[in-house]
């Protein structure tokens, strides 16, 4: 990529030096940006070298650069992917027309109002995963903590760029904003449920990062369609690195159900909590809390806001592209809502269905994952399997949220639901047990009693690599 310019203070590649005023914003922001990191960024090992990727340009074998690098010394830059010759916009209402490269004035305030949910969801993951490094399984699971932590960081920089350089005073102010709100705070939370919920142990980040990073792949898929053209490319790359904590969650939750499978079968009919281990219940439980707060982060079932976002082709369907329809007009959904106390099948007109059409992309996806966990219990001749709930159960947002339902989606009542809570989603007692087993496991080569060594580590290196020299 010729247009790199790596060696500013904020790496870029959208000539941030033609620009003065958006460079002198930007960087007034960056030490407010580096206050918030060292306040609410990883709560240990931040002076220590750390194995990291680094973006550096958006080439497809030149942006991941590995070194060893100091995490508040991380080149936290703003790379959009290139721009694709001269894009027409291919859904909704401006379909056909050139994409936009500035804001169309009547969609300043939904598209600010998109940049900013999706900007919000950046740092607080990062709040929400700030002292897991304490209680690692093994100093790779610590480097992968970390190397999702600083591209949060990074993605919130992607979002910061377009809020200064494109929405002037209104923009900057919602960047400064984006500092202040705290993960869980009650006064200044973060904008969307599942961010302000607590992640302080390894199997809610591994479900975290499996479910709710997961969301981010297809709200950014389906940005990444965007008549906006600068937040299209912009959300292109990000899916890049979004890839690899959607794999440290899939193969987390992997490793862990693996070594689990181990336990039983080796102890046939034991309790797998007097074995050190995380039981099957307990991860299903976890599985059932963070795989419906996810859902919600799809919006209602049945929503204006999304029909709106389609209309004004800034929020497309995933693979937009790829449809031989776009414009969403003329046609329907069935959606199950709850109409009299009972479950009844609505029309809805499509454009007003499309969070619930992204979901079922999203459940498809988690059902994959899924079926290659029961495949590590299978392949040790267990019975037992995991499964996703039904989406309408444990909801807050949207039609089943005022409703209680059982995980296969049959109407209860809330008595019926809360005297199973702590069957169905975990408990104190739950997290007062894995609370007790997270011991940290920071020797080289070393992995805690209830999980598994991954197959590979990064970057072509070994399981026994120093990826963080605690030293
Ligand atoms: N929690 O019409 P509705 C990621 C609000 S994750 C709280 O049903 P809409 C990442 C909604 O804002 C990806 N509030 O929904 C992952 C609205 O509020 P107002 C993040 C919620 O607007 C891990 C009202 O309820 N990106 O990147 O169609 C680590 C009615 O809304 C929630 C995006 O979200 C909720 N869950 O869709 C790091 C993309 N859901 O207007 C990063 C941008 C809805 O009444 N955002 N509400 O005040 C969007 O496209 C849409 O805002 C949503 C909601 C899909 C989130
Ligand atoms: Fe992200
Ligand atoms: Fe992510």
């Amino acid at each position: 990529m010729a247009d790199v310019d790596r060696f500013s203070r904020i790496p870029n590649n959208v000539h941030l030096n033609d620009d003065k005023r958006l460079q002198r914003a930007l960087e007034a922001w960056q030490p407010a940006y580096l206050e918030w990191w060292k306040e609410m960024g990883p709560a240990m090992a931040q002076e220590k070298d750390v194995y990291l990727r680094t973006a550096t340009s958006v080439d497809a074998d030149g942006w991941a650069h590995f070194d060893y690098v100091k995490m508040p010394e991380y080149r936290w830059g703003i790379f959009l992917a290139e721009q694709a010759g001269d894009r027409k916009i291919h859904f909704g209402d401006n379909i056909g027309q050139p994409v936009f490269n500035e804001v169309p004035g009547e969609y300043r305030n939904i598209l600010r109002r998109i940049i900013v949910t999706q900007a919000d969801t950046e740092p607080a993951s990062v709040e929400q995963q700030r002292r897991l490094a304490f209680t690692a399984p093994s100093l790779l699971d610590m480097r992968n903590l970390f190397q999702v932590n600083v591209e949060e960081g990074r993605h919130l920089w992607a979002m910061v760029y377009l809020l200064h350089a494109f929405f002037g005073k209104d923009g900057r102010e919602e960047a400064d904003e984006l500092l202040r709100r705290r993960s869980g705070d009650p006064d200044k939370p973060r904008i969307l449920g599942a961010f302000n919920q607590p992640c302080n142990d390894w199997i809610s980040f591994y479900a975290f990062t499996m479910f709710t990073d997961r969301d981010g792949k297809y709200q950014l898929a389906s940005l990444a369609e965007s008549g906006f053209d600068p937040l299209a490319r912009t959300c292109r790359f990000m899916l890049t690195e979004e890839a690899h904590h959607l794999s440290v969650g899939e193969t987390g939750l992997m490793r862990v159900v693996r070594r689990t499978a181990e336990l039983m079968k080796a102890n046939p009919g034991k309790d797998v909590r007097s074995l050190g281990g995380v039981d099957l219940a307990t991860i299903q439980r976890v599985i059932n809390f963070w795989y419906t707060y996810s859902l919600d982060l799809f919006g209602g079932e049945i929503s204006s806001n999304s029909a709106d976002f389609f209309a004004a082709s800034l929020k497309g369907r995933y693979q937009e592209e790829r449809r031989d329809e776009h414009t969403a007009m003329n046609q329907v959904k069935i959606v199950p809502v709850v109409e009299n106390g009972r479950l009844t099948n609505k029309e809805v007109p499509l454009r007003n269905a499309l969070n619930e059409v992204l979901r079922d992309d999203y459940v498809e996806d988690c059902e994959r994952a899924v079926r290659r966990w029961n495949h590590e219990l299978e392949k040790l001749g267990l019975e037992e399997r995991l499964v996703l709930p039904s989406r309408r159960f444990h909801r807050h947002q949207g039609e089943y949220a005022r409703n209680c339902f059982d995980p296969t989606g049959n109407l209860i009542t809330p008595a019926e639901f809360e005297a199973n809570r702590a069957k169905w989603l975990p408990s104190e007692a739950d997290m007062a047990y894995l609370r007790s087993i997270m011991q940290p496991v920071h020797g080289i080569g070393q992995i805690a009693h209830w999980t598994s060594a991954p197959a590979r580590g990064v970057d072509s290196k070994p399981f026994d690599f120093e990826y963080v020299r605690l030293g």
